[in-house]
């Protein structure tokens, strides 16, 4: 299978972050990336640098304001006292708090959700480069659509991208590559398109983002979040907005479910994506469902997401599969080698 990233997901490496009155090991580190990329590369899958296609793309799903943040904040840092290594949010607005302040402070907590979400030096460079890689994955997937194959490729894309918005980024995600490689896809082909988003944790930027559509199909599949990030959304009622009413389903699993209720619930996503009648899939591949690893809440085994894999491929779509979370654990490499070989090619 081709595999579509770039070298800027060497970049962005924050050690830590600080949570309940301690500094502990950040989970997205970009030993991530090495660690994906050995595993891709060890079981014969071949590597494409992504070409820069510009900022068009990112724009066609992100604020123009909150890109411009991005790329600038660092810059701006001297704005503030006392900077170190990162520029970390403190205040967040509350719902009906929607000015945007002038100040670099302020912006952070407007345009970044929580506190393990930071900006320093080379984010948006890695940030930028996950989401070329992203593009590159729906170009190639769309333009084989175009001539009637329905190819599936992968981009291992680094930092991960659902649980940015429009306009702000949260949950370690700064610009959402799957939202990017779904609406590349929508516009080349000229036809709907699904994510379905299989990451341990709900998909919501994607579904902010696509939330009052009826042509982007949102199905996430996660641990539910009543005592689980991102909290305050990743419910089933949560069925979309004006003419997207009907096209974002939220399947939330009790924590601890394993093969069997994850399988099950993909099935049930993939009948939905086939009765919408999209023309592509995006799939969010969080690997972070895995019982192994260090922030999940499901029990999903290698054989799961072997499973998981050829499932997705049995729907027969042109299919981009998009690197969400998945953090250190030993199977991390190896559930991403047997999902991949589920679906073959
Ligand atoms: C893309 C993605 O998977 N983002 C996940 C964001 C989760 N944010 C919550 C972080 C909580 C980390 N807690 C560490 C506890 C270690 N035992
Ligand atoms: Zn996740």
């Amino acid at each position: 299978m081709l595999v579509f990233h770039s070298d800027a997901s060497l970049l962005q490496n924050p050690p830590t972050f600080f949570r309940h009155g301690r500094l502990m090991p950040h989970p997205e580190t970009s030993e991530r990336y090495r660690v994906l990329r050995d595993a891709v590369t060890g079981a014969g899958h071949v590597l494409h640098l992504a070409p820069d296609a510009g900022v068009a793309s990112i724009k066609a799903v992100h604020a123009p304001d909150y890109v411009e943040f991005l790329r600038t904040a660092w810059d701006r840092r001297g704005e503030l006292k006392n900077v170190g290594e990162e520029l970390l949010a403190t205040q967040f607005p509350r719902v009906g708090m929607d000015t945007r302040p002038v100040g670099l402070q302020g912006q952070l907590g407007f345009y970044l959700g929580d506190t393990s979400t930071s900006i320093r030096g080379d984010t948006w460079d890695a940030a930028y480069g996950a989401a070329q890689a992203a593009v590159a994955l729906a170009d190639h997937v769309g333009d084989a659509a175009l001539k009637g194959e329905a190819a599936t490729a992968y981009a291992l894309c680094r930092p991960p991208g659902h649980h940015a918005y429009t306009a702000y980024g949260s949950g370690f995600c700064y610009l959402n590559n799957s939202a990017i490689a779904a609406q590349r896809l929508r516009e080349k082909l000229g036809r709907p398109v699904a994510v379905l988003d299989i990451d341990v944790h709900h998909g919501n930027g994607t579904q902010g983002i696509f939330y009052d559509r009826a042509d982007v199909l949102t199905i996430s599949i996660h641990a539910d979040t009543s005592s689980y990030f991102p909290f305050y959304c990743g419910y089933q009622g949560e069925t979309g907005l004006g003419a997207g009413e009907g096209f974002n389903i939220n399947m939330p699993l009790a924590h601890g479910s394993g093969n069997e209720v994850w399988l099950a619930a993909i099935r049930d996503g993939l009948d939905r994506v086939a009765g919408f009648g999209a023309a592509a899939l995006v799939v969010a591949l969080g690997l972070d469902a895995s019982e192994e690893d260090p922030i999940g809440a499901l029990k999903v085994t290698t054989d799961g997401f072997r499973e998981a894999g050829a499932l997705i491929a049995s729907a027969g779509l042109p299919t981009a599969f998009v690197q969400e979370g998945g953090y250190l654990c030993e199977a991390l490499p190896r559930n991403l080698v047997a999902f991949l070989s589920g679906v073959g090619g």
